[in-house]
């Protein structure tokens, strides 16, 4: 069917009638519609007895989905052309499709980019997870301070299919009857695989809501699955969570035994074969109670013989199946909860949490490994280790960290289990989509390959000394920078120079992610420019980034970049030449259009801190420079694109973890032994400041910094300057400059998320 037969159908009108939310509703049918066609072809060609990947996840952060699918069923160019030549704009349509609230950060994205890319390398594959009605919450500026507001993000029409599929969940003192929803994954050119998302019919959206996000704890039934992450700074929010946890992984265990029981029947086998039909990789934490979960039900339902497994037995195969990634060595991230917290929510899973926590104390005398602690707090990611065959970090770095420092009693143990994946991104959404005009130039450069072999990209460094290509490429992030100008002056009302440096820091906001040293640096540049030092380029600092709502200091950060923007945009001295801009409500939709425009990368988290990072990738992939820190992939960037393209400064993760363990760090030494650290500090509690801020607020982030610094900033501040003048001082030649882009396009085949589920599947899932 064509979209003018369905706009025909459903609205009676023609394409040129419909408005561009009916254009955007009869595409989506069109859509599901192709997918279903091709998943029963798929059905019909293949029996479903293999091995299957279960990808559990809190979070799914999917972006929008009707450009991508139609990108990876083929079917992009003819419709934007059906469109066109209709008097519509596919871009306008997008506008009309809201993004779903299902992440929060690069875990959650990640997850998204893995299903895309396990779709495309055809293999089969399911993400598990919860359907959050008002996900995340949506950020407001009021006052130069975020509010936050709940997210109503599911439409009457949406991607998510209600399946007649429910399980009953039993809890404490409820019980609980689930229903799964289906998205629907369409691969490039590959499979239809699916994102299980569980929820349940007595949820609430109308439940009342104070102070934008706060909702009576309690009411589990109407609350469940409302929000992703619900504020845990009380007893009754870390309940909660308990609640969605075991809620998500009590349904996946039963939709995992489910499937595979009828894979072993045909092939007359046990349940105990279950890791021969299923593997279960578990993102992060908070799908760890499908360990013992599992153990539970195979130790009290039947088996297909009409056995029931030992405890051993069940904790034998159900680590045979299960593979654990960690995404932090931040110790305050790394989950626990008192067992009493257990005892009230999921009772049943507590005599087997002990049972495996006793079998790891008549194992081990180093208590350092045990699951329950001395506070009778239950290790998560110790549940992981134990109970599972593959621990992985995701860069380098990080698992080098993991192996070295963090988990290195539990590498002593286990040196088989752990191995590194370094993260990737999907070129589809990173690069085909967000970037037309680079991805079309390429394919003229060097054909299509790059589309399915991202290692292809490499070939443009034979353009490497070619003026006219660097021109072009040049000429593409002009272009893109005027596109972002133009909408941030349209949705955002805010104007922007195309013509300045683009220095971006999207992601969430995290004192160790240091935002306030770039608003440092903002603060450093007021004074220069104020002094006469004007700079040849002049320069736009673009942030974006949430702040957990409970995250004071974090919210103090936000509250100082949107003071700072507004003093400048306010001084004829110093706005010419610098303006500071924070996005609001900063998403995959704008970071789909920040990304393009960009010039200069900040990924300038204190070394060791942040596991890998995958903001740094995209913007590498569309020929931004970074300027970073040795933290994460960072490394891994510099490594490929070499010192002359790549900006990094500041101390290395082995000096860091010296001063943590020394616990030499003095910020205050600092701060009062550099005149010019203190004139920027002091500038936080200056009266200018305060005329467009609130006291309170700024002077608790200038003691914070001057007398903890937790993350090392003004450790860095000195060197960050210096680089990121350097950086600026380069801009000026164009030439030269649009040679380092290039080669960062270049070299930024490895960070293809294909590459990296090439290696889960190689080294863990063996599908
Ligand atoms: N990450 Br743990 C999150 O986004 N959320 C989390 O709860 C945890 C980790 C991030 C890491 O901070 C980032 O460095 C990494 O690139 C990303 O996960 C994906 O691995």
């Amino acid at each position: 069917m064509s979209i003018a037969e369905i706009c025909n159908k459903m609205y009676g009108k023609t394409i040129r009638e419909c408005s561009n939310e009916q254009v955007y509703t009869a595409l989506l049918a069109l859509v599901k519609k192709v997918t279903e066609e091709r998943k029963e072809a798929q059905e019909r060609q293949e029996k479903e007895n293999g091995k299957k990947v279960y990808y559990i996840s809190a979070e799914f952060l999917i972006g929008k989905l009707l450009s991508n699918n139609l990108i990876n069923l083929g079917l992009y160019e003819q419709i934007s052309q059906e469109l066109e030549e209709n008097g519509k704009n596919i871009a306008q349509i997008e506008e009309a499709e809201p993004e779903p609230s299902l992440g929060n950060g690069g875990l959650g994205r990640l997850a998204a980019c893995f299903l895309d890319s396990i779709a495309t390398l055809n293999l089969n594959g399911d993400g598990i997870g919860i359907n959050y009605h008002l996900g995340l919450f949506r950020q407001v500026f009021a006052q130069n301070k975020q509010t936050e507001q709940p997210d109503y993000w599911i439409q009457k029409e949406s991607w998510l299919t209600k399946t007649e599929v429910q399980y009953p969940v039993q809890f404490g003192k409820l019980s609980v009857m689930s229903r799964m929803y289906d998205i629907d994954v369409t691969g490039y050119e590959g499979r239809v695989n699916k994102l299980h998302l569980f929820d349940i019919d007595t949820v609430d959206e109308k439940i009342p809501m104070h102070d934008g996000i706060d909702f009576d704890k309690n009411a589990i039934e109407k609350n469940l699955t409302l929000f992703l992450y619900p504020d845990d700074s009380d007893r009754a929010g870390q309940l909660l969570r308990i609640y969605q946890q075991y809620f998500m992984v009590s349904n996946a265990a039963q939709l995992i035994l489910s499937e595979c029981r009828r894979k072993c029947e045909k092939a007359g086998k046990t349940l105990k074969n279950l890791n021969e039909f299923a593997v279960i990789q578990i993102n992060d934490t908070h799908p760890t109670m499908v360990i013992p979960e599992l153990i539970r039900i195979l130790t009290t339902q039947k088996d297909i013989d009409g056995s029931v497994m030992t405890m051993q037995e069940a904790a034998e195969v159900v680590t045979k199946t299960c593979a654990y990634t960690n995404h932090t060595i931040l110790a305050e991230a790394l989950e626990t909860w008192p067992l009493d917290y257990l005892e009230e929510v999921v009772p049943q899973l507590v005599p087997i949490i002990r049972y495996l926590d006793e079998n790891v104390r008549a194992r081990y005398t180093d208590s350092s490994v045990y699951i329950i602690d001395e506070n009778d707090r239950v290790h998560m990611a110790h549940i992981d280790i134990h109970y599972g065959f593959s621990v992985n970090g995701v860069a380098k770095l990080h698992t080098e960290i993991l192996m070295q420092e963090e988990l290195k009693s539990f590498y002593r143990i286990y040196p088989e289990k752990f191995n590194n994946k370094t993260n990737g991104i999907t070129f589809r959404r990173w690069l085909l989509h967000c970037n037309q005009a680079l991805a079309a130039y390429i394919e003229e450069l060097i054909g299509a390959d790059f589309k399915k072999e991202a290692g292809e990209l490499s070939q443009l460094i034979k353009y490497a000394d070619d003026e006219n290509v660097i021109a072009r490429m040049l000429e593409i992030k002009a272009e893109n920078k005027k596109r972002l100008a133009a909408y941030m002056q349209e949705k955002c009302g805010v104007k922007i120079n195309p013509q300045s440096v683009f220095d971006i820091q999207v992601k969430r906001l995290h004192e160790y992610k240091r935002q306030q040293m770039n608003a440092l640096y903002v603060i450093y540049k007021y004074f220069e420019i104020k002094a006469g030092n004007i700079p040849d380029t002049p320069v736009t600092v673009i942030f974006g980034a949430k702040a957990a709502k409970a995250y004071t200091i974090a919210k103090d950060i936000i509250h100082l970049i949107l003071c700072l923007g507004e003093l400048i945009a306010n001084d004829p001295d110093v706005s010419p030449y610098l303006k500071v801009v924070m996005v609001e409500n900063y998403n995959v939709t704008m970071a789909e259009k920040l990304i393009p425009a960009c010039d200069i990368s900040e990924q300038i988290s204190l070394a060791s801190k942040e596991a890998s990072g995958t903001g740094n990738m995209k913007f590498m992939l569309n020929g931004a420079l970074t300027l970073g820190t040795f933290d994460g992939a960072n490394v891994e960037i510099a490594q490929l694109v070499g010192k002359d393209n790549i900006y990094t400064f500041g101390a290395s993760s082995d000096e860091v973890i010296a001063h943590y363990k020394n616990a030499d760090y003095c910020a205050k030494d600092l701060y009062e032994k550099d005149e010019m650290i203190k004139k920027c500090v002091d500038f936080i509690v200056s009266d200018e400041l305060k005329q467009y801020g609130d006291e309170e607020n700024l002077s608790r982030l200038y003691h914070e910094i001057i007398s903890k610094d937790w993350f090392m900033t003004l450790l860095d501040f000195k060197e960050y300057i210096k680089v990121k003048e350097q950086a600026l001082a380069d801009y000026k030649d164009r030439a030269a400059w649009g040679r380092k882009m290039l080669i960062n396009t270049a070299m930024a085949g490895f960070f293809s998320s294909d590459r990296t589920i090439r290696q889960y599947n190689t080294d863990i899932w063996k599908l």
